[in-house]
């Protein structure tokens, strides 16, 4: 088991821009795998490599009660979006801030598998922001930057000050 770093928000390396996946191969499915038990022990629904700073098109979530419905997204696409919710957020680069964010309900995504197969998924609810959030990660967004620049520097602030108190 192989449990990854998860990169802190302000950092420069979470604004990256991921490249896509040009071979799905067993390096892909190792990083997919690490990523999936990083992202069950954080604990989270969802994990985008560039969040271990690995700058490659390639998700992980899960949304279940029971850790049962394990997805992973490679070079994932949004070819549909519809509708909108509003759902308070958080994310594992950003912890202890929670906050709404305005997202479109229904999304559905075109990706490739850890085999390298192509397979389409309809999207609602939860599941359905956990995707668009993950897929902001890899265009090197992060929730916050939905939120006034007045909440963004509070937010630094706060994260700053726990870093010196933990460090
Ligand atoms: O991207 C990430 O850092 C993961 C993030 C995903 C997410 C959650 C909620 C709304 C949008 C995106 C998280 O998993 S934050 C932690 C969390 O939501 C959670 C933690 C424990 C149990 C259940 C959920
Ligand atoms: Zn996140």
């Amino acid at each position: 088991m192989a449990l990854l770093n998860i990169l802190r928000y302000p950092d420069a390396r979470l604004f990256k821009v991921a490249a896509p996946v040009l071979k799905v191969d067993d390096r892909i499915r190792k990083l997919a795998k690490d990523m999936a038990e990083t992202m069950y022990a954080a604990p989270g629904v969802g994990l985008a490599a560039t969040q271990v700073d690995q700058h490659l098109r390639l998700i992980v979530i899960d949304v279940s009660d029971d850790k049962s419905e394990l997805l992973t997204f490679i070079n994932p696409e949004i070819l549909e979006k519809d509708g909108e919710q509003v759902c308070e957020e958080g994310c594992l680069s950003v912890p202890g801030i929670y906050d709404k964010v305005t997202r479109a309900e229904h999304v559905k995504v075109r990706a490739l598998d850890i085999k390298g197969e192509s397979f389409e998924l309809e999207a609602h609810g939860l599941l359905a922001v956990c995707v668009q959030h993950e897929m902001d990660h890899l265009v090197g967004k992060v929730f916050v930057q939905y939120l006034s620049r007045l909440k963004q520097e509070r937010i630094k602030a706060k994260l700053a000050k726990q870093s010196r108190i933990t460090a």
